[in-house]
């Protein structure tokens, strides 16, 4: 049984989303990801919303653009905490996505990580850690990577 779903709300979400997807590969997390969208398969977005919890999903991963409402909407079925991700708009730089995420009223939150690929990839890194609180092993996974991106980290810059 997967912990994690990885939902989109296009297609055109997926080469943001896979940042998330990644970091869940190199840390040997599994998860299923998804299409999901709040506009366009709105019995989609319920059907998995209100089957999250008898799913065994611990962790959920939402990103969305422009009028992003899929990572709210998700929330408001479902006590499987969410990380939302703002995906990038054209138009407005994913500011519009931001803005739709990270509001959300009292009652009913959406963890919202920075717009864009670093966001997306950041999600995947807090999945991990909210399941590495009862999971040892993934634990010590999670820190030799955060090691490892420490210790590459040159003190020095160069010219390159
Ligand atoms: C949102 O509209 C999706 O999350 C996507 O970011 C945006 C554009 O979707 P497409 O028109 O590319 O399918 O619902």
């Amino acid at each position: 049984m997967v912990q994690v779903a990885i939902i989109m709300g296009s297609q055109s979400d997926w080469p943001t989303m896979r940042e998330a997807a990644d970091i869940l590969d190199a840390l040997g997390v599994g998860y299923e990801a998804k299409i999901v969208s709040a506009h366009r398969t709105p019995d989609r977005l319920w059907d998995f919303g209100k089957g999250a919890v008898d799913a065994g999903l611990k962790v959920i991963i939402a990103g969305a653009g422009g009028a992003a409402h899929l990572p709210g909407m998700v929330a408001s079925k479902t006590r499987v905490p969410v990380i939302g991700v703002p995906v990038q708009t054209k138009a407005l730089s994913g500011v519009d996505s931001l803005y739709s995420i990270v509001q959300m009223p009292k009652g009913y939150p959406v963890a919202t990580m920075a717009i864009g690929a670093a966001g997306a990839a950041n999600a995947g890194l807090m999945a991990a850690a909210i399941l590495a609180n009862g999971d040892a092993a993934l634990a010590a996974r999670l820190d030799k990577w955060r090691a490892d991106l420490s210790a590459s980290i040159p003190e020095v810059p160069s010219d390159e």
